[in-house]
């Protein structure tokens, strides 16, 4: 049967339970997906620096050849995964990605050390989000960052929070749409901390700091904490929870961010949207499937995500989400990485979409449960993929899996001659 036919098909079958497909393929492709930067060269970054310099990063393991080695080859790498991608794409870059000709430490850069992502990104047409970098540096050696007990370390850290608002203040300005930037720090603890207060009280005390800078527009630079529950290094204690980051964001009046791996490994995000959008204006999601751990293995088209998009759907709360992803696998062709996780994302967005939210609230408020759960059963196996099929011709991306092709070409000619 030819995709149209399908497509024509299904049409009719969602149409039976009040569902425009034509209206969920629209709605799916015009809503923005950040893609992160880092899983094109496994989190490593491109920052100048003096001799040997180190210290902890975020482990990607595997060994897959083609690492994009320098900003020209990510960006290349991202440009091919993206036009393989259906949907509205924006670029999340790290401060850690930063490019320039000299050694510029983490608390003196300023826009000028992205010029190259800005430029890409006006030529691609896509807008940048941005994240400050507390890790892969000497001063965040031995796990603390803005709750560091020495004041100069934890000074130079609020330095570099503050120039991070500028860049992504500078990015918006030139992209005319809000930069996205999400805070993120490994700041924790190994084994019992005799005192887990001050640690918290300082990270409250920099986050003030940096957010008190009236020199920011706040509507261009659009901030959100991210909490962890733990890390390698930090089994014990995380000076940024779940609890700390929510009560932050709340009572500072900034966004929350909840990546799906940063919870206990039975503990799923879709049940807490509904808690905090009761207070919270806005959530960023970070996108992400937890193996066991925190493990940011690729993102599948599974419960967990479904779910997250269910909820938003169920809630009618699409324009107060922003979605971002972060996964990084280095032991598999990275494009083919960026495409299997933003493909499966925009899937369970549309599928989501999909979902007949008003018939089952009103079979919910009748209290007619048991069609409730048998409608929900049932549209597990309607004909979404004659639906999806038709959103990728549409947005003039490749079709089912013929995107491999490209990939393996791409690989040939590009990824194995680096
Ligand atoms: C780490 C956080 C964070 C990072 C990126 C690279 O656990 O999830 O979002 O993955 O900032
Ligand atoms: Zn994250």
């Amino acid at each position: 049967m030819s995709i149209d036919k399908a497509y024509e098909f299904a049409k009719k079958r969602y149409a039976d339970f009040g569902v425009d497909t034509d209206a969920a393929i629209r709605a799916v492709l015009y809503q923005p997906v950040s893609l992160h930067c880092w899983q094109a060269d496994d989190v490593a970054g491109f920052e100048t620096k003096p001799g040997g310099l180190s210290g902890g990063g975020i482990l990607a393991t595997g060994n897959y050849p083609g690492r994009a080695k320098n900003g020209e080859e990510a960006r290349s790498d991202l440009a091919k995964a993206m036009s393989l991608i259906p949907g509205v794409h924006r670029v999340n870059v790290h401060a850690c990605y930063s490019e320039t000709d000299r050694f510029v430490d983490r608390d003196e850069m300023d826009p000028s050390c992205f010029t190259a992502w800005m430029r890409w990104a006006a030529d691609q047409n896509v807008c940048l989000d941005f994240n400050p970098t507390f890790f892969a540096h000497p001063r965040a050696e031995d796990g603390f960052t803005l709750s560091h007990p020495d004041d100069a370390v934890r000074a130079f850290w609020v330095r570099h929070g503050k120039a991070c608002r500028r860049i992504a203040q500078a990015m918006a300005a030139a992209q005319g749409s809000p930069c996205t930037l999400n805070w993120w720090t490994p700041d924790g603890a190994k084994d019992l901390p005799a005192d887990r207060f001050a640690p918290r009280a300082r990270m409250a005390a920099s986050y003030d700091e940096i957010f008190a800078e009236d020199s920011v527009d706040r509507t261009l630079c659009a901030d959100f904490l991210e909490s962890k529950l733990f890390g390698i290094g930090s089994e014990e204690y995380v000076v940024a929870s779940s609890e700390f980051c929510a009560n932050y964001a709340l009572t500072r009046k900034i966004g929350l961010c909840m990546d799906m791996g940063h919870y206990h490994p039975t503990e799923t995000i879709h049940g807490k949207i509904s808690s905090h959008l009761q207070f919270m204006d806005r959530l960023l999601l970070h996108v992400s499937r937890p193996v066991r751990w925190d493990s940011d293995h690729v993102v599948l088209f599974n419960d967990d995500l479904k779910h997250v998009f269910l909820e938003v759907q169920r809630g009618d709360v699409w324009d107060r989400v922003t979605l971002a992803l972060d996964f990084f696998d280095a032991s598999i062709n990275r494009i083919g990485a960026y495409v299997i996780g933003t493909r499966a994302t925009r899937k369970a967005m549309l599928y989501a979409r999909l979902d007949p939210s008003a018939l089952l609230k009103d079979l919910e408020r009748q209290g007619r449960l048991t069609e409730r759960l048998a409608l929900m059963e049932e549209f597990k196996s309607m004909p979404f993929g004659a639906v999806w099929d038709v959103l990728c011709e549409q947005a003039g991306v490749p079709v089912g899996s013929e995107w491999l092709s490209e990939m393996n070409q791409y690989e040939e000619t590009v990824l194995r001659k680096r």
